[in-house]
């Protein structure tokens, strides 16, 4: 299913975004599987085969996504998207993403929403990690100022 490996990598870019469209594909994922389907999205994306993504090569990859209800990311948030992947993948700070890079988030990303640490993402843990994006999208952005 190639719209939900594609997914996968929206989910490590933003988690507040995308929960809530991963969860569901997110169910029962093993931290192989997971692995597994990076490696996949990452050769996938990386369109000039040197090892690395690029911004261009994120926001290219995520133009071509699909999103729920079968449409298209527009242009502005593919970008936004691929500026937050790299700023929170890029730790060495070269300005692009490597494999290691990549899997280290995805590890990260992983551990938290896998609170019982079974090496599973199961039905209950999506939802959980569903309902503090949710919490953290109300949280930020103060509802009332003063
Ligand atoms: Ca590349
Ligand atoms: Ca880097």
């Amino acid at each position: 299913m190639p719209s939900n490996r594609a997914l996968f990598l929206l989910a490590l870019a933003a988690p507040t975004l995308a929960v809530t469209q991963m969860a569901p594909a997110a169910a029962q994922e093993t931290r192989k599987s997971a692995e597994t389907k990076l490696d996949g999205e990452f050769a996938a994306s990386d369109a000039n085969k040197d090892g690395f993504l690029s911004q261009a090569e994120i926001e290219a990859r995520m133009g071509r996504m699909k999103v729920a209800g079968g449409k298209s990311l527009d242009p502005a948030q593919a970008k936004k998207i691929a500026t937050l992947f790299i700023a929170r993948a890029d730790t060495n700070k070269d300005g692009k993403v490597s494999e290691a890079e990549s899997q280290a988030l995805m590890s990260n990303v992983f551990a938290r929403y896998d609170l019982n640490k079974d090496g599973r993402v199961d039905g209950q843990e999506a939802a959980a990690a569903r309902a503090a994006a949710r919490g953290a999208t109300t949280k930020s952005g103060p509802p009332k100022g003063r």
